[in-house]
């Protein structure tokens, strides 16, 4: 019987489920659809919008989803039986609420009736509020004036005050219902409901490191709650939120006896924590200190790993997801744009007939091609005010002076469409890209930047990731992807998977594979073995080539999971000279906004 690891991931649409071989192969994969394969909810795109910005899910919804997950898989007779370890993902910030009766409740499911029919005492709140929720900024702003603004707040939980964060969350729901919250046992971050649900033995699980510092209530550097924040809150907050698990790979117990009885587990599979879906695409890509991951969706997020803690009110620092109780601490950094691919579409309908190839093709034609080719066009596009910069809104558009020197604007001149409307496309990457390289390069600290300086004639040394994924639906445009070596000065890769004897683009669901991978990693080290995340994953990888027939030497970037689908070109050093230059365009823009 081949060992194998699962994944779960609950994310605003659905529950997903991979199963992965002891050499991180993907086996399968199943999901179930929130809107389509559970209408009785009525939720839309996964959630329901209330009033005054509120936004969330039923609960019970998700643990119908865990009912229907289950039996697919019984019904696609995955070998349950040989999975030696589990984890889960689940959508960042979004809390679950448990009863007094919750621990009873769970260490005595009965197997042979469904988790839907059993669990709904167990819960004191019958919502889940989801990340899109902006129903709590007098609470924000409660929990910054509480340590000395955003910036004090930044310094001590990772990202200033959010909306869509826990804390904030918390203490919203304690204002509007005392009585609920009073009758709360305790708090889960969704990652940990889902890790509490798989093992069903009576004990709420500790939230996971990664994943609490999306909560605006965990003190990063000093590793626990921030008391002044638990006393805003007020009643008990620190008890009902539990300790916080500080070991990433650690066994938090086995599976529940109903997954045993009902499906046929082993009663010996491990439950490893459970952590967020942004520290599980993270893990998914075994991100190295300086490299990075843009993803292209609905809105572009800019995940950028690095060895020091970089908190900043424009990102969000999260600890890494998969330390052990006794690894150095290292760190990730995420900025997240509202203004990502629906602002490019929107570019793309106004000036090149909705045609992704009339839009590259524009973009080939103007994009620098040598040192020389100093950019001298860009354009912001805040259609929806943006989180970064903060609230910048409106559309700017400039040319500026080819005489003013390279880092200069001179007197650069505001247009409201270019006399080449080609330039249109171009201008919106140009600024997107320079934007993450940008902000991307003041995260990372020199040290995180090894070999050679980017920048060696230049005066400032502008740090830059060695290695960016690139992932989302606009990263199926190679025009976008070649740009993005050249802005970024880096390497851009995707993910690929051995499918059918060739290598292909990856499919899988990255959250729900990078906490299969965590299962695996933590129970290497269940077997006494210590290693580090990193180095088991490329042991496998190893392991894997070898099957392959790969002898000996460095495997190769494949066998790694990688394929390098851009490299920078020339047109790379006309855009490392540039970077200066879009950050006093920046400037301008914002000035003349808040004019
Ligand atoms: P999400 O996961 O946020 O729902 P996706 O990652 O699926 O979104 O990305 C959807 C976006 O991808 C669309 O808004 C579309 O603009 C963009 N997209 C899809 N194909 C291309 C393409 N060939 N070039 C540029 N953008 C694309
Ligand atoms: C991150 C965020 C979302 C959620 C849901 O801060 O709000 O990415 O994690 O996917």
């Amino acid at each position: 019987m081949e060992p194998l690891y699962l994944g779960l991931d609950a994310s605003t649409q659905s529950l997903k489920a991979s199963l992965l071989s002891e050499n991180l192969d993907v086996r399968a994969e199943c999901a179930i659809h929130f809107d389509t394969d559970l209408p009785q909810y009525k939720t839309k795109g996964g959630v329901i919008f209330g009033e005054n910005g509120e936004v969330y899910s039923p609960v019970m919804m998700l643990v119908e989803a865990f009912d229907l997950l289950f039996d697919k898989i019984k019904q696609r007779k995955w070998d349950v039986a040989s999975i030696k370890g589990v984890a889960g993902s689940g959508q960042q910030h979004a809390s679950v609420y448990w009863s007094q009766q919750a621990s009873s409740l769970l260490s005595n499911l009965d197997p042979k009736t469904r988790l839907a029919d059993q669990l709904s005492p167990a819960f004191s709140r019958s919502i889940v509020p989801n990340w899109q929720d902006s129903s709590t900024s007098k609470e924000c702003q409660d929990f910054q004036s509480t340590v000395g603004g955003p910036v004090a707040l930044a310094k001590i939980t990772g990202s200033r005050a959010h909306e869509r964060f826990t804390g904030p969350q918390i203490l919203r729901f304690k204002r509007n219902h005392p009585e609920t919250y009073r009758e709360t046992s305790r708090i889960s971050l969704v990652s940990s409901a889902i890790t509490t649900i798989l093992c069903s033995d009576g004990e709420v699980k500790g939230i996971d490191e990664s994943d609490a510092c999306g909560m605006n209530l965990w003190n990063v550097q000093g590793r626990h709650w921030e008391q002044s924040l638990l006393d805003l809150i007020g009643e008990d907050a620190g008890a009902k939120l539990g300790e916080v698990e500080t070991d990433a790979g650690k066994v938090v117990g086995h599976i529940g006896k109903w997954f045993v009885d009902r499906y046929g587990f082993s009663p010996e599979c491990a439950v490893f924590p459970g952590t967020g879906d942004n520290p599980a695409t993270f893990l998914s890509l075994t991100l190295a200190p300086s490299e990075g991951l843009v993803s292209l969706g609905t809105s572009d997020v800019v995940l950028v790993s690095t060895s020091r803690y970089f908190p900043n009110p424009e990102s969000h620092a999260f600890f890494h997801p998969a330390r052990g109780a006794n690894d150095s601490p290292s760190y990730f950094n995420m900025i997240v744009y509202k203004n990502g691919s629906l602002a490019r579409q929107h570019v793309r309908d106004l000036y090149f007939d909705k045609s992704w190839d009339k839009f590259n093709a524009a973009v080939e034609s103007l994009r620098p091609q040598a040192v020389t080719d100093l950019p001298n066009k860009a354009a912001f596009w805040w259609l929806l005010p943006d989180i970064v910069p903060h609230n910048a809104h409106g559309v700017y558009k400039y040319i500026t002076d080819p005489s003013a020197g390279l880092f200069e604007i001179g007197a650069a001149q505001k247009v409201d469409t270019f006399p080449d409307v080609s330039s249109e496309a171009l201008a919106i990457l140009e600024s997107q890209l320079f934007n993450y390289r940008s902000r991307s390069s003041t995260i990372l600290d020199d040290s995180d930047t090894p070999g050679e300086p980017s920048t060696a004639s230049l005066p400032d040394n502008i740090p830059r990731l060695t290695r960016v994924y690139a992932t989302g639906g606009a990263s199926a445009n190679r025009t976008i992807l070649s740009l993005m070596a050249d802005v970024l000065s880096a390497k851009v890769c995707k993910n690929v998977e051995f499918y059918d004897n060739k290598w292909k683009d990856a499919d899988w669901n990255a959250c729900s594979v990078g906490v299969a991978y965590k299962a695996r990693w933590g129970y290497e080290r269940s077997q006494g073995r210590e290693i580090t995340f990193d180095d088991l994953v490329a042991q496998c990888r190893n392991n894997r080539a070898k099957l392959r027939g790969q002898e000996g030497g460095a495997i190769s970037l494949e066998e790694e999971g990688i394929r390098v689908v851009a490299e920078p070109g020339e047109g790379a050093r006309a855009y490392e000279r540039r970077v200066d230059w879009w950050r006093a365009l920046e400037h301008k823009a914002l000035s003349e906004m808040s004019k």
